[in-house]
């Protein structure tokens, strides 16, 4: 097809898209209260079945013109999943489908249709602002171990989601931009200079703050990174007195991780056979030793053997929360003699500071360290508030024994004290008894977990080595990028 032909296309379907209303200007009130002086809202084409299929045929053949290789298309839910129907029926090319819900996807499978681990698929999207959303499909994808290299869009709103989502690895190809729209409609007579002023002012002093993409109407998502101080792993090695904490800086620094594994495995030999391939992409193996039906002391002769091995910290997610008195004996005997191979613990402070007075006296002169559950990631959590703050001062005042926090948040800049996250998994959602995931890239930057915590997410993988090393670079990556900020 000539140049010029394409180009008049294009002409014709901004033209249509207007006069359908996809694209509309005047002052619309976004989610957020901002007022916007375009909209667009691509769920209407499917009402005009001659506008669909040459949306799909141009976003069709301007990923072909730029060479994009794959297996497998897949829409971003909703708006996109016609136009990827029709690349998959008129050329023949096998379609994934991404679920949405994401409540109870830990049961149920969070893509639709036949794939190979390791395919390529290319990802389709209607209209990209931050590329978040195109972002969430990817790594839905990635879950599944299906990759990503490219992504096609009808229209790049030029706002920041194109250099975004090539910092992840990923190309977007659009068929045309919201310059384009501007330049057609202002020369086709559409729209007055005015209108297109203010519309390209509005974009530029809107960048990454909108994303257009959910269901082709606008929300707000806000912006990506919040702003606090951070530190790179060597640094905090310089700037922590923790013995344990520095260890574990070393450990993320050399290792290259802000990983930590949830082995929730209930015998010994899945544990162990986990932990050894997933070694190397970790600093922290997690452990409920009391849920291993045949916990022995040859289990946690071998724990440590493989944290040696692969150079991790054992924490054992105890959760003690009982009088000072009680938790000495729980943390030191019974069945699991925690203290005797278990680097880190936790405990809630709802007892108050005799909880980590009680483990101190075991755990100090074995030089390990604890954490506060500052906050939890279920559902409805009563850990918050006044009940967070007033946990952050009892870690203060312990800090020779206690390196930091179990929690959602950022809650303190001090060195000395490290925040890791559970309820993380590569695509944000739950699962049906409460637990609530956020993605690592959202967890670092957003959240300013130091250390991600994954369980179910790499332990109910195909193949969870593979797995891991994702979660690795996943929050690795995001560490870096805040970093650089
Ligand atoms: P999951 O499979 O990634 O959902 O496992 C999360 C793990 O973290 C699991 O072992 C929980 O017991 C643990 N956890 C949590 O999920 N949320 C919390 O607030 C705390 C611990 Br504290």
């Amino acid at each position: 097809m000539a140049v010029n032909d394409r180009l008049s296309r294009k002409e014709s379907l901004i033209l249509e898209l207007y006069k359908v209303e996809a694209v509309k200007f005047g002052n619309f009130k976004l989610k957020s209260g901002i007022d916007s002086p375009v909209y667009f809202d691509l769920r209407v084409i499917v009402s005009y079945p001659a506008l669909l299929n040459e949306v799909a045929e141009l976003t069709w053949e301007t990923a072909r013109g730029a060479g994009c290789q794959f297996d497998s298309v897949c829409g971003v839910p909703y708006t996109a999943l016609p136009i990827a129907t029709c690349f998959s029926v008129h050329h023949n090319v096998p379609m994934l489908i991404r679920r949405k819900e994401a409540k109870d996807y830990g049961t149920k499978k969070m893509v639709e249709g036949h794939y190979k681990e390791g395919e390529n698929c290319l990802v389709v999207e209607d209209v990209v602002t931050s590329g978040g959303s195109v972002m969430e499909t990817v790594q839905t994808l990635q879950s599944i171990l299906v990759t990503v290299s490219d992504a096609v869009v009808l229209l790049d709103r030029e706002q920041g989601g194109k250099s975004a989502l090539l910092k992840k690895g990923i190309k977007l190809h659009s068929v045309c931009t919201l310059t384009t729209v501007l330049e057609v409609l202002e020369s086709n007579g559409k729209l007055d200079r005015n209108i297109v002023e203010r519309t390209r002012k509005f974009i530029q002093e809107n960048r990454f703050d909108v994303d257009a993409s959910e269901n082709g109407a606008e929300k707000i998502v806000g912006n990506p990174i919040k702003k606090f101080t951070v530190f790179s792993h060597a640094d905090k090695m310089t700037m922590c007195k923790n013995v344990k904490l520095h260890s574990l800086y070393e450990i993320m620094d050399k290792k290259k991780t802000n990983l930590a594994v949830s082995v929730d495995l209930t015998t010994s030999d899945d544990v162990l056979k986990l932990l050894d391939a997933v070694g190397p992409y970790i600093c922290i193996a997690k452990t409920h030793v009391d849920i291993i039906a045949d916990f022995s002391q040859t289990f946690t002769s071998s724990l440590t053997d493989l944290a040696r091995k692969h150079n991790f910290l054992l924490f054992e997610d105890r959760k003690f929360a009982d009088i000072g008195n009680t938790v000495k004996h729980q943390y030191e005997g019974g069945l699991y003699q925690i203290s005797s191979w278990a680097d880190i613990i936790n405990c809630h402070p709802v007892p108050g500071e005799g909880v980590i007075q009680g483990l101190k006296e075991i755990g100090l002169p074995l030089n390990r360290a604890c954490l506060l559950v500052a906050e939890m990631s279920s559902k409805g959590s009563l850990a918050k508030d006044e009940y967070t703050k007033a946990t952050v001062t009892m870690a203060e005042r312990h800090k020779d024994f206690v390196i930091g926090f179990i929690c959602q948040s950022k809650l303190t800049s001090d060195p000395d004290l490290i925040h890791m996250m559970p309820g993380v998994q590569l695509h944000a959602g739950g699962d049906n008894l409460g637990q609530q995931y956020t993605s690592p890239e959202v967890a670092v930057q957003s959240h300013g977990a130091d250390v991600i915590i994954v369980g179910r997410g790499i332990t109910k993988s195909s193949d969870p080595a593979a797995m891991a090393k994702n979660y690795q670079t996943a929050g690795y990556n995001a560490y870096l990028e805040l970093l650089q900020q």
